[in-house]
C-alpha cells in the first residue's frame, strides 16, 4: 500500500472531468507504490449536473463555486479541466492558496496568460502539471527511448498531424470550442497543441515557423445543449459566428536542424481522432498513430537487406513503460490509460518532491509556438519563436 495520500479538488465534470476521475480512481489499484489521490470534492456551476457527476464518478462531495475548494484546508491539489477561459483565474488563485495544480491543455487562452500562470506557480513553490496525455502512451515512450538512445541517429524530419471530422456537418452547433473568447483557438490550440508538445518532447525546441489556416464554415446554429464533443441544436436556430480556425497547417525549423510540419483539422472526413507522427533519422524511422496506440512502427537502416521494412512493435510487454502494472503481454490498453499514466507522473513528482513533466513551462513553450504560428499567418512570413 502507498504510505501517502493527497486530497484532490477538481473543477470541471464533462469529457476531461470524467477522464481524470477515472484515472484518479485507478491509481491506487494499479500503481499502489505511489501517492494515492483521494477524490474529495468536484466543482461545477450547474448544481444538479455536478451532484450527478460526483455520484457517478465517485467523488466524496461537491461544490458549485471553485473558491470553496481553495478555502478548504483539506484540499491539496486542484485539477482544472473546465473550458480554457476558466484556467487562468483559478490556477493563479489556487497557487496563491498553496495548492498543487494539474491543468488541462491548452494552459490558457494566450501566451501572456500562460506566462502569468507559470510565474504564479513558481512563486508559490507548488507542483504544476499540464495535461498533454498522449506522451504517456507506452508506444510514445518507446519513441522517446529510441531517440534518446540515438537509435534513429540524426533526426531529419518530424511530420505530425491530428485530424478529426466532427465539424463536417455545417449545421453542427456553435459549441464553446468554436468561440475564441472561451477556447482561445480552434483545431490549432485543441489538436495542434498536442502535436506541438509531442514534437517538443521527441525532437526538441523549434526555432521558426510559418503557417496557414482556414475557417471553412464561418457561421453555425446556436446550441441548445452541449457535452463533450456532442451538442444539440436545430439547423433553423439563429446563427452565431465561428471565431476560431477549423484547420491549421504549419512548417517548422527545429533548433537542432530538423525540418517539420504539423497539421490540425476538424474537417478531415473519415478521421475520428488520428493523432499521428512520423520521424525520420539517419539510422531509421518511427511512426505512430493514436488510433492504434499500442503500436509503434520502427524501421532500422542496418537491418539485413532481405528483411528491411517497417516492423510493428506491440508495446505491451513489461519492457515498455507502465506495462508491468497492467495486463499480460498482448493485452492492449486504451485512451483512458494515458490519463492514468499522466496522473501517476504527477503523484510520483509529489512523492519525490520534484516538478512533474510536462509542467507549466512546457505549456508555455507550446503556447509560444501556437502564437508564433498565428503571427506568421497574420503577417504572411516566417516567425522566430524567440520573437514572442
Ligand atoms: C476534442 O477535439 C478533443 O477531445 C481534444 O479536446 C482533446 O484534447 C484531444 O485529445 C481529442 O480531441
Amino acid at each position: 500500500m502507498s504510505n501517502k495520500q493527497i486530497n484532490v479538488g477538481m473543477v470541471g465534470y464533462k469529457f476531461m472531468g470524467k477522464a481524470h476521475s477515472n484515472a484518479y480512481s485507478r491509481i491506487g489499484m494499479f500503481f499502489p507504490e505511489t501517492v494515492t489521490p483521494v477524490m474529495k470534492t468536484i466543482c461545477g456551476r450547474d448544481r444538479l449536473a455536478v451532484v450527478q457527476a460526483a455520484e457517478q464518478f465517485g467523488w466524496e462531495g461537491f461544490v458549485t463555486d471553485w473558491k470553496e475548494l481553495l478555502s478548504d484546508p483539506a484540499i491539496e491539489l486542484i485539477d482544472i479541466n473546465a473550458p480554457s477561459d476558466a484556467h487562468k483565474e483559478i490556477a493563479i488563485a489556487a497557487a496563491k492558496a498553496g495548492k498543487h495544480l494539474f491543468c488541462e491543455k491548452p494552459l490558457a487562452l494566450n501566451l501572456a496568460d500562460s506566462r502569468d500562470m507559470l510565474k504564479s506557480a513558481e512563486q508559490a513553490g507548488i507542483k504544476h502539471m499540464v495535461g498533454f496525455n498522449y506522451r504517456f502512451a507506452p508506444a510514445v515512450q518507446l519513441a522517446k527511448k529510441l531517440i534518446e538512445q540515438n537509435r534513429l541517429g540524426e533526426i531529419y524530419h518530424f511530420r505530425g498531424w491530428f485530424l478529426q471530422d466532427w465539424l463536417l456537418d455545417p449545421d453542427f452547433p456553435l459549441v464553446w470550442r468554436l468561440q475564441k473568447e472561451v477556447a482561445g483557438s480552434g483545431s490549432h490550440g485543441d489538436l495542434g497543441a498536442h502535436v506541438v508538445d509531442l514534437a517538443h518532447y521527441l525532437v526538441g525546441s523549434m526555432s521558426e515557423v510559418i503557417g496557414m489556416s482556414e475557417t471553412f464554415v464561418p457561421e453555425r446554429p446556436m446550441p441548445t445543449a452541449m457535452s463533450g464533443l456532442s451538442a444539440k441544436g436545430s439547423k433553423d436556430a439563429p446563427k452565431g459566428k465561428v471565431t476560431v480556425d477549423d484547420a491549421t497547417l504549419f512548417l517548422i525549423r527545429f533548433a537542432g536542424g530538423a525540418m517539420g510540419s504539423i497539421e490540425a483539422s476538424r474537417f478531415a472526413a473519415g478521421h475520428r481522432c488520428t493523432n499521428a507522427f512520423e520521424i525520420n533519422g539517419s539510422k531509421g524511422s518511427i511512426r505512430f498513430d493514436f488510433e492504434r496506440l499500442n503500436e509503434l512502427e520502427v524501421y532500422f537502416t542496418d537491418d539485413d537487406p532481405d528483411v528491411q521494412g517497417f516492423r510493428r512493435v506491440l508495446a505491451t510487454d513489461p519492457a515498455h513503460a507502465y506495462m508491468d502494472a497492467w495486463w499480460p503481454p498482448g493485452h492492449t490498453i486504451g485512451y483512458e490509460h494515458t490519463f492514468v499514466h499522466e496522473i501517476r507522473e504527477l503523484m510520483e513528482a509529489i512523492r519525490e518532491d520534484r516538478q512533474p513533466v510536462p509542467n507549466f513551462a512546457d505549456g508555455v513553450m507550446c503556447q509560444q509556438v501556437l502564437e508564433a504560428v498565428d503571427l506568421s499567418i497574420a503577417e504572411r512570413r516566417w516567425v522566430k519563436i524567440s520573437e514572442l
